[in-house]
């Protein structure tokens, strides 16, 4: 299954925002951008590979016997695989959470046809409504920075309040900076790094414009300061290329 712009020797290739559209829609996580995240994910997010190897080593280290880990945002599961792949610790089981329907069925295939033993559970729904069990790690990749600024917190809370101690939330998110040459040259440095892989300037002009109402990125401060509010002892982060950057707090 895939889109009228998506078939043949591009199959899987992103090349959503090629064309130029009268009007630029709202970025949504539908079966368009289903049919090409991998590829969007790679091409777009500096360190996203580096990102999952590290958050490997995270969670080899830091799952407890019988909690839960937490993908929030888990999208075709790509955080949730590279968690079920190095867990030691026994009696762990995974739970990815997406609202995307389009997503979750899709991690549906994707994890079905993984052979590793740990439990997988998947949800689709809402992460804001969500009951937590146990957990002792939480990752967070590239999803908190699509939910309402205000209701941040109140998620943050319900993680920190679920989560068992020495237990850790693994946040990665894109950075605003409050310096403002500072944040142009880095979004400038961003949008080389996509003209390095491939995309045109109308693409990234046009995803620009597609996502600049539903991704809010806050700066390394803010995120930090609501990560202490929310209960946890400490927040400091532990990858950074350019405006993309991953968080560990611990509990
Ligand atoms: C990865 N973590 O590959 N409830 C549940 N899911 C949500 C919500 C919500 N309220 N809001 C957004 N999402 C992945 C990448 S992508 C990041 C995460 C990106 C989901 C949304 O449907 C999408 O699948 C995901 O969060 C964000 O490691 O594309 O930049």
């Amino acid at each position: 299954m895939h889109s009228d712009n998506n078939h043949g020797k591009d199959h899987g290739k992103d090349n959503i925002y090629a064309s130029a559209l009268n009007d630029v829609p709202q970025f949504r996580f539908d079966q368009q951008v289903v049919d090409v995240f991998p590829d969007m994910i790679k091409r777009s997010v500096p360190g996203y590979s580096t990102i999952l190897a590290g958050l490997a080593q995270i969670v080899e280290r830091y799952a407890q016997a019988q909690t839960h880990c937490y993908d929030l945002g888990c999208s075709l599961g790509a955080s949730l695989l590279a968690m079920r792949h190095r867990v030691l610790a026994e009696g762990v089981s995974i739970v990815g959470i997406d609202n995307s329907a389009a997503m979750i069925e899709r991690c549906r295939q994707v994890v079905a046809a993984d052979a590793s033993e740990c439990p997988v559970e998947l949800i689709h729904g809402d992460i804001l409504k969500q009951e937590f069990k146990p957990m002792s790690v939480c990752v967070l990749n590239f999803t908190l920075q699509f939910i309402e600024p205000a209701e941040r917190l109140a998620l943050l809370k319900k993680i920190s309040a679920a989560m068992v101690p020495g237990g850790v939330l693994l946040l990665s998110e894109k950075l605003h900076f409050d310096d403002s040459e500072h944040n142009e040259l880095m979004i400038k440095l961003h949008h080389n790094f996509k003209r390095s892989n491939g995309y045109s300037e109308l693409e990234i002009a046009q995803k620009r414009e597609a996502i600049e109402k539903v991704l809010l990125p806050e700066s390394f401060a803010c995120h930090k300061q609501r990560l202490l509010d929310a209960g946890f002892r400490s927040a400091d982060l532990w990858f950074q290329c350019f405006n993309f950057s991953s968080i560990i707090a611990f509990k």
